[in-house]
């Protein structure tokens, strides 16, 4: 009987895993059968953008925590897909750092050339899953959201490529219960414009912190206030936002910080980062981990060590994303099609644990980028993905920091060379600064 491979999720990384079997379609291999379960009704994950916050028509949890007017926070260049170029899917180069609706066009034009939509159930949410010994099958119960049905299917694999930056991590501080303004995660910010005129607050010091801080700014607000934990961001910023250490309480509206200074503001955003979140997995098969980029259990990433037939995509935290799913999906599909095989678990546990290690071997960010397109070497190396200028990316990733040190409100407004085909990407008609509207038309200018 044909195996059977169960895919939770069709964001990036789900689609990824799709292409990668499409891929080896084309190529002449036989595939088993491929059932990908997504809850929303589109693909394109987080890049899906919609309205909704808190729960969805069906009473789920709102997926997404793109807002509108989001662009790419790093370079495009870093992340094209290695099979799928830019120019390929535009017909001709584009700028540097596209809007949301811009990638997501990208995302879909690969995966309707590949035409693998037939193999997707959309409104479709795993509730459980779960792994018998015996059979060595998993049974995935699923609800329908439509037509309000549950039902379960065994399948041979399951890779979980649900996504970790949906379910928000929401700490309290004393006096939030009586705060006089609103409270929210990132998770459920959704327009800058909300915001306008107002001083607002913003807890972190990451890239929700800065990009959420910088669209406030960008469309109107009065003052920001960011708030850091451990190091502030450091950037030069505009006169009207402060950078302050941890916030202490707020009382009414005034926020008191660790320095002794206190500031009166009308919002607070919590961009205090997410939580993996698996509601539907049990223990033994659940994967624990803080956004790291090398998280234990996981061999190579993507196995989970403890029973080998579950694997998990885009886990980690990412400076590499869509191309190091794609390195990931690929690494999957062949220990899927036999091509590749697993050493023991206790070497598999051993060679995890050696880069789990060298991930905090040395603090700066030029060695975690390093330390990622070197993790996705590796994979691509054991596989027919197609090899691309990793260094390359790397430079760029590097580039771009130091752009943003330069001017945080001006990285956007660079370019950068394509790494797939060499082109450099024209500017952007208009500044970021100064482009308010990110629809696609406006971007491309049609
Ligand atoms: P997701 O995109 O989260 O997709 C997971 C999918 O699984 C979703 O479609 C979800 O509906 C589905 N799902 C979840 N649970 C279930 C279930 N139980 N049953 C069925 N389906 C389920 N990356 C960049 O490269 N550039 C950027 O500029 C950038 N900006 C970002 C901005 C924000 C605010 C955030 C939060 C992330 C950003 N990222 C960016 C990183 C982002 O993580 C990746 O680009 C990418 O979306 C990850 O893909 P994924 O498929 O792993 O997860
Ligand atoms: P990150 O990158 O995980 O960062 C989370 C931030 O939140 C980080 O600065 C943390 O500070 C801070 N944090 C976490 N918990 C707290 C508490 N309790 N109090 C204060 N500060 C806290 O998440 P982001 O949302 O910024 O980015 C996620 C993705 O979205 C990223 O890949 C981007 O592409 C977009 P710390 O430094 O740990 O002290």
């Amino acid at each position: 009987m044909r195996q059977r491979v169960g895919i939770i999720g069709a964001g990036p990384s789900g689609l990824a895993q799709l292409r990668a079997f499409k891929s080896a379609e084309e190529k002449g291999e036989e595939l088993p059968e491929i059932v990908c379960f997504e809850k929303q009704d589109n693909w394109g994950g987080l890049w899906n953008y919609s309205w909704r916050t808190g729960l969805d028509q069906h009473g789920e949890i709102a997926h997404s925590s793109m807002y509108r007017y989001l662009w790419s926070n790093g370079p495009k260049e870093c992340l094209e897909f290695a099979d799928y170029y830019f120019e390929e899917h535009f017909g001709h180069p584009i700028a540097s750092f596209p809007p949301r609706e811009v990638l997501f066009d990208y995302i879909q034009g690969r995966v309707e050339k590949a035409k693998v939509r037939n193999m997707i159930r959309f409104n479709t949410a795993v509730r459980n899953v779960e792994y018998d010994e015996e059979s060595e099958l998993f049974s995935v119960t699923v609800s329908n959201l439509v037509d309000d049905e549950t039902y379960s299917e065994k399948f041979d694999y399951v890779i979980v490529a649900s996504g970790h930056f949906s379910t928000p991590n929401v700490p309290n501080y004393d006096g939030f219960s009586h705060f006089n303004g609103r409270i929210l995660h990132a998770h459920d910010f959704r327009d800058a414009m909300e915001f306008k005129d107002q001083d607002i607050l913003v807890i972190g010091s990451s890239y929700s912190a800065e990009d959420i801080g910088s669209q406030c700014y960008k469309y109107g607000a009065k003052s920001i206030t960011s708030s850091y934990r451990t190091a502030p961001m450091g950037f030069g910023w505009p006169e009207n936002w402060e950078e302050k250490p941890a916030l202490v309480k707020v009382d009414g509206n005034t926020a008191f910080f660790a320095d002794g200074t206190s500031k009166e503001v009308d919002s607070i955003i919590l961009c205090t980062g997410y939580i993996h979140h698996f509601p539907f997995l049990p223990d033994s098969l659940r994967l624990k981990t803080n956004n790291i980029l090398y998280p234990l259990d996981l061999y190579k990433g993507v196995v989970w060590e403890k029973n080998p037939r579950l694997m998990y995509l885009g886990m980690q935290d990412q400076w590499y994303t869509f191309n190091m799913f794609d390195a990931q999906a690929w690494y999957a599909r062949d220990i899927i099609l036999k091509k590749i095989s697993l050493p023991s678990f206790s070497e598999m546990q051993a060679h995890t644990l050696e880069w789990h290690e060298k991930e905090t071997a040395q603090d700066d960010v030029a060695y975690a980028i390093d330390f990622q397109g070197a993790y996705t070497q590796m994979l691509i190396d054991e596989t027919d993905y197609p090899n691309f200028d990793i260094e390359g990316v790397n430079r760029t990733f590097m580039d771009w920091k130091h752009n943003k040190k330069d001017g945080i409100m001006t990285f956007r407004d660079k370019s950068h060379a394509s790494l797939m085909t060499g082109t450099e990407s024209p500017p952007h008609h208009t500044p970021w600064l100064d482009a308010l509207d990110d629809s696609l038309e406006s971007y491309l200018d049609i």
